[in-house]
């Protein structure tokens, strides 16, 4: 058993100009640094000085630039560290961990220098066995260096500059989904572990064999030993498996090649056969169950010396690439769980705070809910990001989500020097092995955007895949994202980010020029109908967070679209202006909540195009994650669910369109649409679509039946073309499907933008009642076609089972709304059609 594992829990801070900490004698044990500020660890500066008052919030109004000064300081960290009982023994040692320095730090103890670190992204730890006092009063001090010098940061490329070799998070360094706010500080728990003649590391559970019905599996269990001081031969290592129910599933001993004392770790392991297991499943097509791993290390004298435990899950997952016999010369990109291939419905996710810090479990857990509430089977860790926390993969393994990894690079070409390759080889083995046995994780992959023909080989071609090969050795790795084909938007191999939608942007292949199309048009979510890539790994429309949010960080005088603290929010790069959309598609609005709604609007409509296209293309397109599901900042971007939490109704349209089953309308040239199926729930579709073509007053002006049959998994179908160009005025007209049983949702499509319809005026009539503590249900109705109700009030957050959807005149929808709280007045919810 470690003997003693405290985790630091305070500290002091103070800044000093560049070298004047050491200069001031803080790396000293007897140092006074009463006047410093207390913080509770673990705390990054910033957020400890505005918790102190001594800092104006950077995310409210324009505070960003008012906080800059905080990188051109040193900061210095003193802790107490808890004075061990009794003097270690000779087979004992005593280590201090520090799970997350953000960034440059050197760290002394008791004003003695230990060493320096430079990567937030991997632990730094030190032997300190000779260096406490038993009784005495231990300090650890560490300094963080500043970040930036006299270097002007408004420049991007100064900032890309000061980012490209540093292993810190990428984002922070400003970017177009975030503000400029360079943390420091000490983002992860800090603990002193006393141990004896051994110690586990990370354990390792992998599947290599399931049968094809899933009767049977066979697993590998591992462990790394560190036998510091003792002869590993004379160590016993012991496993537990029990199932989801309790119940044992196997136990033994771990075996492996012999070693001899200070030979770094064993990696002792054994294979168990697991009859009738209880497969790990995303949520959608089953149950993510868990099995309970622990591994015990005996001492030579029988004693326990360390015990680790994790959740595994059984379950195989694999890349499949093979050639699609029915698009030649080209291959899939698609995922296989558990032997079945499915299609990875998702997003992006980005760090959830800049401050990332004080990011808690319950964020992570309600953030990923929302994912799987919203139909998502994959979340993307962006390579502009973080490795994250223990509690977001706790999160993904339990609510049945995979993970597609980055490792942390982004839009730029890394150095290959070997003191840099050396570092992020060490970051990659350190993160490969703690994540190996998370049954969320599908794939990890190179980088983001950072690739061009040949940049970085060394990193993504060499260094990665080796430590993927050897630190995990079954998880996929792929070299970047997007990557595949002759160019960034493939459509015959690997992934793609398709950013013809919003930024209208049209990539080339290799060594020709892509090019731009700034217009509205040229913007249009019209783009994803063609061309689909094998596997769209980002697409995107940006739209501002929900009033609720802007409100919570703007104050009045900030409140107009106009106003810099407004316009601020925005990052998007040059071209990227919110107006030709608005002039191609709604029309220009006249207030602040109208251009929240009309952009929130053609966020909603564009993804949910586009999801539907890709969809239609499954098996040859296989994936559709889209950029960004969560804010690192409260700023207008791409996300769905805005900074603080508040879905916003690009998150409504993307759950109804990543429904496993889904019936969807495709509009060609002239009129002519397309009736596609899709199934991608493991249960068979056996229903009847009926489709009408209506007019927006409500008038039927065709209708028909058609059976909806599909397999469990099935390829997405075409049920039938339509000519019925005569009949679609665009303006006047949309095409409504539902079905008898209901196993298709219903839904609809529109054949011009939102400005270009004559809607008749629209009357809507609300039925509410209470039907239980903080439930309310709506009866709404309306008197002729309305693109986009929204259900809303004033100062709640509440959960809605639907919102922000189009109503078919003279048809109720009734949507349930749920209060945390058990008090809900029905008379306080709103009902207002968005767009008129
Ligand atoms: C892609 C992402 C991000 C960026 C987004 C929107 O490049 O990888 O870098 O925020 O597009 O522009």
């Amino acid at each position: 058993m470690t003997l003693l594992s405290a985790a630091l829990s305070t500290a002091r801070i103070a800044d000093f100009s560049p070298g004047g900490g050491v200069a001031a004698g803080a790396s000293a044990r007897e140092f006074d640094d009463t006047s410093w500020l207390d913080v509770r660890l673990p705390a990054d500066v910033h957020t400890a000085l505005v918790d102190a008052g001594r800092l104006v919030e950077p995310y409210a109004d324009a505070g960003e630039s008012e906080v800059a000064w905080v990188a051109r300081r040193e900061w210095w960290y003193r802790c107490p560290i808890p004075a061990p009982e009794a003097a270690p023994a000779p087979d004992e040692r005593v280590r201090l961990i520090l799970h997350g320095l953000d960034t440059e730090a050197e760290i002394w103890v008791n004003g003695v220098p230990v060493g320096a670190h430079h990567s937030m992204f991997r632990p730094a730890e030190f032997d300190v066995t000779d260096l406490l006092d038993v009784g005495g009063d231990n300090v650890l001090a560490i300094r963080f260096a500043p970040i930036v010098g006299d270097e002007d940061v408004s420049d991007v490329s100064v900032r890309d500059t000061l980012r490209v070799r540093r292993r810190k998070m990428q984002v922070g360094f400003g970017w177009d989904i975030s503000c400029y706010l360079l943390t420091v500080g000490v983002w992860q728990p800090i603990e002193v572990r006393r141990e004896r003649v051994a110690r586990l590391g990370p354990l390792s559970f992998a599947t290599v064999d399931l049968d094809p019905d899933g009767d049977r599996a066979v697993v590998k269990i591992g462990a790394r030993v560190d036998a510091f001081a003792a002869d590993p031969a004379r160590l016993r290592v012991h496993y537990r498996l029990t199932g989801p129910d309790g119940t044992l599933a196997g136990e033994g001993p771990l075996t492996g090649e012999g070693r001899s004392a200070g030979e770094g770790p064993l990696a002792p392991s054994a294979y168990l056969v697991v009859d009738r297991p209880a497969l790990w499943w995303t949520h959608d097509l089953g149950q993510p169950d868990l099995y309970r791993l622990t591994v015990s290390l005996t001492g030579v004298d029988g004693e326990v010396v360390d015990v680790r435990e994790s959740r595994v899950g059984i379950r195989t997952i694999a890349l499949d690439q093979s050639p699609d016999q029915h698009e030649p010369g080209s291959r899939f990109f698609r995922f296989v769980l558990n032997g079945q291939p499915i299609y990875a419905r998702g997003a992006n996710w980005v760090p959830d705070d800049l401050r990332i810090a004080r990011v808690e479990p319950r964020t992570y857990r309600e953030r990923l809910a929302q994912a799987a509430a919203a139909n998502m089977n994959m979340i993307r860790i962006w390579g502009g990001g973080i490795y994250e926390k223990d509690a977001f993969y706790e999160a993904c393994d339990e609510l049945g989500l995979l993970i597609w990894h980055d490792f942390m690079f982004a839009c730029l070409a890394y150095p290959d020097d070997p003191e840099f390759l050396a570092e992020c080889e060490a970051e990659a083995r350190y993160q490969v092995a703690r994540l190996q046995a998370r049954p969320s994780l599908a794939l990890w992959c190179g980088n983001n955007e950072a690739q061009g023909a040949g940049d970085s080989l060394a990193l993504f071609a060499e260094v990665l895949p080796r430590a993927v090969a050897e630190e995990d050795g079954r998880t996929p790795y792929w070299p970047g994202s997007p990557y595949g084909g002759n160019g960034y938007a493939s459509t015959y191999d690997g992934d793609t980010h398709d950013w013809r939608g919003f930024h209208g942007t049209h990539s080339a292949p290799f060594g020709a020029e892509g090019w731009q199309d700034p217009s509205g048009p040229g913007r249009h979510w019209h783009q994803y109908a063609e061309d689909v890539g094998r596997f769209v790994s980002e697409f995107g429309f940006a739209a501002p967070s929900t009033l609720a949010t802007i409100e919570h960080w703007n104050s009045p005088a900030h409140r107009d679209p106009r106003a810099h603290a407004w316009q601020d929010r925005i990052r998007y790069v040059q071209g990227d202006a919110h107006m030709p959309l608005l002039e191609t598609i709604t029309g220009v609005p006249r207030d602040a909540r109208e251009w929240v709604d009309y952009i929130q609007l053609i966020q909603a409509e564009g993804l949910r195009f586009g999801i539907e296209r890709f969809r239609e293309r499954k098996p040859h397109c296989s994936g559709a994650l889209l950029w960004q599901l969560n804010d690192c900042w409260p700023g207008f971007t791409w996300s769905i669910v805005d900074f603080d939490g508040r879905p916003k109704p690009a998150y409504y349209a993307v759950r109804r369109a990543f429904s496993p089953v889904l019936a969807t309308v495709k509009p060609m040239r002239g009129g002519a649409f397309e009736l596609w199926l899709i199934n991608d729930s493991g249960s068979r579709v056996d229903d009847v679509i009926t489709l009408q073509v209506m007019r927006l007053d409500g008038t039927v002006l065709r209708q028909e039946e058609f059976p909806a049959c599909a397999e469990p998994h099935a390829e997405a179908r075409l049920l039938r073309r339509f000519g019925w160009g005569r009949v679609i005025q665009p303006r006047s007209c949309y095409v409504s499907i539902s079905s008898a049983r209901g196993t298709v949702p219903a839904s609809r499509q529109l054949f011009a933008d939102f400005r270009q319809l004559e809607l008749p005026e629209a009357e809507l009539t609300v039925a509410r009642r209470g039907v239980a503590p903080g439930v309310v249900e709506l009866d709404i109705t309306a008197s002729a076609f309305v693109p986009m109700v929204a259900v809303e009030h004033p100062h709640l957050d509440l959960a809605y089972d639907d919102n922000y959807f189009a109503l078919d005149p003279g048809v109720t929808r009734t949507v349930r709304v749920r209060h945390a709280g058990d008090r809900l007045d029905p008379a306080e919810l709103s009902v207002r059609a968005l767009y008129t």
